[in-house]
């Protein structure tokens, strides 16, 4: 019997790393907060306003649940949310990587975005030129370019050595940045509460 468990035990890992190497990486928020996390420097920045997730049945964009992030957002200045995934990860071959983000109807403004900030090699923070604007009520998907023809354009990298393509087999975390776009001159109300995330894909 114990044998038995071994080798099925071992058939699924063997299955799930043929899965993982052949067709995508996913994280889709069904049992569990998968590893993500709201980053330990966001508590002394005092414009990110995430403040804690967790699994959520509220919506899903794929599955049955997603992950809710609780944010506070002042809505007089730029302020965002963020949450991570921490893990060192060889991308090689991967061409993009995908969020749907859900932002709720209650969010009265349409100056909330979102962007994909990536730090990899030894240690380069990498994000992504243009956000995407978030419409309300509904699911947004954001999807960055992995192998983009010209990243400097693409990435807000300086030179191409400290970008993605040089860097692709030394992912250390994935980061969804969510912003409200205000300032002092364009403001919006306040909104507190959660904005989803769910099906985060990364694909050859
Ligand atoms: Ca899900």
């Amino acid at each position: 019997m114990k044998i038995f468990r071994s080798l099925t035990i071992m058939a699924f890992i063997l299955m799930f790393s043929f899965y993982a190497e052949a067709q995508e990486i996913k994280f889709d928020f069904e049992d569990s907060i998968e590893g993500w996390s709201i980053p330990t420097w966001a508590d002394e920045q005092g414009d990110i306003v995430s403040e804690s997730i967790a699994a959520s049945p509220e919506v899903a964009s794929s599955g049955i649940n997603s992950l809710a992030i609780m944010t506070d957002f002042p809505g007089d200045s730029w302020c965002a949310a963020v949450v991570e995934y921490e893990g060192e990860m060889d991308l090689t071959g991967y061409k993009t990587i995908s969020v749907d983000i859900f932002l709720p109807k209650k969010v009265k403004t349409n100056l909330f975005r979102a962007r994909f900030i990536l730090t990899a090699g030894p240690w380069w923070r990498i994000e992504q030129r243009w956000p995407v604007e978030l419409k309300r009520g509904k699911w947004t998907t954001l999807t960055a370019d992995l192998d983009p023809e010209d990243e400097l354009a693409y990435w807000r990298s300086k030179r191409p050595g400290e970008s993605i393509k040089a860097n692709i087999n030394s992912v250390k975390k994935i980061l969804v940045r969510i912003e409200y776009n205000a300032s002092v001159s364009l403001g919006g109300p306040k909104y507190k509460g959660p904005i989803y995330i769910d099906n985060v894909v990364i694909k050859k």
